[in-house]
């Protein structure tokens, strides 16, 4: 059942039953490319996968969880969904919600989430908050929001979400043959992380695979509170989808780290910036900052040695560079050229004059 959406592919593994009441748009069964350019460039040694959660229906990972959470919040009768958001729930959630015919609340850092990810809540119709505030003050006020008996949480402490999500795991092993050796990917509230070691595990204990990878988390310098093993109470970084102080998951994370021989560590903005322009350019593949730290996380190991020799290695992009293209463009360091319409000045500015 590939592309009929993950709770119709992996009904078995996931919390519903016969007649519960499916909200999809087809989420999930995402591409996974090899990427050999990329490993080149860094002197090889290695195989790497890049899966490109970016092609979700809302161009990001959080699709995968919430079909699971509005599915269910339908089924329980839930009129209303409310997320704190650093931009990627909020667009999914809005796009589920008016899916399911419901109303949607999210509450986002005043001034701080993408363009393309605001363009999304208000294109979908959610009541969009900006909150005076950062991410972690939002979703203080979600858990309170969450109280009331007619709102529904979609953020990651909703458990549906990490259920979904985990399925993205399924489909690393289904599309490898095998579970990888290691498993990069950002980490902001540190629910995708959660997803993917719960997902790795529950395959391994069915018997589809018979190892697990060490999971690879990366924050961002600037909004670590992992690494540095306290709550950041002013995170900063230019990836604003992992401005996150406080994260919700953070135990949960730790032990994915701990129990598979893996790591939580952080890259700084610059090195971020670096894996976004080598990704789009070695390879075609284009993603947000956020999803860049996973990409910086992979250099930063290889040059450290951490990768052994002739490993598979999976890194999840979790979000489509169109998604914040104010950055794109800054980043991308090259400017257009505005031309005559005629072909000696079109010659000339691409240098064949
Ligand atoms: C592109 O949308 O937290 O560690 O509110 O958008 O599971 O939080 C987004 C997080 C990585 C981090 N990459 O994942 C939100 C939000 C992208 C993201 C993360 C996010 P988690």
């Amino acid at each position: 059942m590939a592309g009929h959406g993950i709770i119709r592919r992996y009904r078995e593994f996931l919390p519903v039953e016969s007649d519960t009441p499916i909200v999809s748009l087809n989420e999930g069964n995402t591409p996974q490319i090899e990427t050999r350019n990329l490993v080149n460039a860094l002197g090889g040694g290695f195989h790497l996968f890049i899966k490109f959660e970016g092609l979700n229906p809302t161009a990001s990972f959080k699709d995968r969880g919430m079909t699971l959470a509005v599915t269910k919040a339908l089924e329980r009768g839930a009129r209303i969904i409310v997320c704190a958001s650093t931009g990627n729930t909020s667009a999914s959630a809005a796009a589920y919600a008016a899916r399911a015919g419901m109303t949607c609340v999210v509450l986002i850092p005043e001034g701080k989430i993408a363009y393309g990810k605001m363009a999304q809540a208000l294109i979908h119709g959610a009541k969009t908050l900006e909150v005076r505030g950062n991410f972690d003050d939002s979703l203080e006020l979600v858990r309170e929001l969450g109280e009331r008996e007619e709102i529904e949480i979609v953020n990651s402490i909703n458990p549906f979400r990490i259920q979904g999500q985990k399925t993205a795991a399924f489909e690393v092993c289904d599309d490898l043959g095998e579970a990888p050796d290691m498993h990069f990917l950002p980490v902001g509230n540190a629910g995708n992380i959660t997803s993917y070691w719960l997902g790795y595990n529950e395959y391994r204990n069915s018997g589809r695979t018979s190892s697990l990878p060490r999971m690879m988390g990366w924050q961002a310098e600037g909004a670590a509170p992992i690494v540095r093993g306290e709550i950041v109470k002013y995170p900063e970084t230019v990836a604003t989808a992992i401005r996150i102080g406080n994260p919700a998951s953070w135990e949960k994370a730790v032990r994915a780290a701990e129990e598979s021989s893996g790591t939580i560590d952080c890259v700084s903005d610059e090195e971020i910036l670096d894996a976004q322009r080598m990704l789009a350019r070695t390879e075609g593949i284009f993603v947000e900052p956020a999803s860049a730290a996973g990409i910086a996380g992979i250099v930063k190991s290889h040059s450290l040695g951490v990768i052994p020799e002739g490993s598979r290695v999976v890194v999840t992009v979790t979000g489509h560079g169109l998604k914040d293209p104010g950055v794109a463009i800054e980043n991308a360091k090259s400017k257009s050229t505005v031309v005559n319409p005629d072909l000696t000045s079109v010659l000339y500015a691409i240098g064949l004059g």
